[in-house]
C-alpha cells in the first residue's frame, strides 16, 4: 500500500494547493488506494523526514521500501500502472511525461514568484515595481498554453496525467483572475476540477486540516 506524505494543517492561503493534492488526484483517476502519514509542526525538520524528503517538503511517498518524492515524478510514477493517467502506446506515454514536464518546467516555474510577492511579501515596496513584470511573464505562459488548448478539452485526444498536473499548476493563480477569467483556460481548469477524483482528492486534503485547526489564541 501506497502510504503519502501530507501536512496536518496549513493556513488558509495554501489550503487546496499543498502538492499533495496531485498525488492524490492520480491515485483516486488511477483507482489505487493509499494511507497518509501527517506531518505536524517540527516533523519536517527530523532527520527520518529529511532523509525521506531532503528539503522536508510534502509530498513524497513511500511502497515496498521505494521512497520517492517531487510530485511530478510521483504522478508519473502512478500514471506507469494505469491507463487512465496515460496511454500505453510509445507516442502518448512520451506526451504525457512531455506535458507533465511543462506544466513544471515551462508553467509553474513562473507561477511561483507571484506567489511569493502576493503571499510572503505582500505590501513590501519592491513588490509594486517587481509584480507587474512578473505578471505580464506570466499571461505570456498562459497565452501559449491557451493557444495550444483553443478548440481543444484536454492537452491530447484524451485526459492524461499532463492535465492533472497542469490543472494543479493553474490553481496557483486562483487568487488573480489569470485563469478564472480567461476564456479558454478558466474553462479548461474548470473541466479538469469537474472530474470525480479531484473532488475526492480535494476533500481528502482538506479534511484533515478542519480536524486540526490550531486552536485561537485567547479563545
Ligand atoms: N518540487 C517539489 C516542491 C514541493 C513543495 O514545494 N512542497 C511545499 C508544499 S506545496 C512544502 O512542502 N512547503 C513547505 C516547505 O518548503 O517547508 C514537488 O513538486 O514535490
Amino acid at each position: 500500500m501506497i502510504t503519502l506524505y501530507a501536512f496536518k494543517w496549513v493556513p488558509p492561503f495554501a489550503q487546496g494547493l499543498v502538492r499533495d493534492l496531485r498525488v492524490r488526484w492520480a491515485l483516486e483517476e488511477a483507482g489505487v488506494p493509499y494511507a497518509t502519514r501527517l506531518l505536524g509542526l517540527g516533523d519536517q525538520d527530523q532527520p527520518e523526514y529529511r532523509a525521506i524528503q531532503p528539503w522536508g517538503q510534502v509530498p513524497a511517498i513511500e511502497e515496498d521500501g521505494l521512497v520517492l518524492f517531487e510530485s511530478g515524478a510521483i504522478v508519473l510514477h502512478i500514471a506507469e500502472r494505469s491507463e487512465a493517467l496515460m496511454p500505453r502506446d510509445p507516442a502518448g506515454r512520451a506526451k504525457t511525461v512531455q506535458w507533465v514536464t511543462a506544466s513544471l518546467d515551462s508553467v509553474d516555474a513562473y507561477i511561483g514568484p507571484l506567489a511569493d510577492i502576493d503571499l510572503f511579501h505582500a505590501g513590501e515596496a519592491w513588490t509594486a515595481e517587481r509584480r507587474p513584470q512578473v505578471v505580464e511573464t506570466i499571461r505570456r505562459r498562459l497565452d501559449g498554453l491557451a493557444r495550444r488548448l483553443d478548440g481543444r478539452e484536454h492537452l491530447e485526444d484524451r485526459f492524461t496525467a499532463g492535465d492533472l498536473m497542469m490543472a494543479t499548476v493553474l490553481r496557483g493563480l486562483r487568487d488573480t483572475d489569470l485563469v478564472t477569467g480567461h476564456p479558454v483556460l478558466g474553462p479548461y481548469l474548470a473541466r479538469c476540477e469537474a472530474r470525480p477524483a479531484f473532488g475526492r482528492a480535494l476533500e481528502a486534503q482538506l479534511a484533515p486540516f478542519r480536524e486540526n485547526e490550531p486552536a485561537m489564541e485567547n479563545a
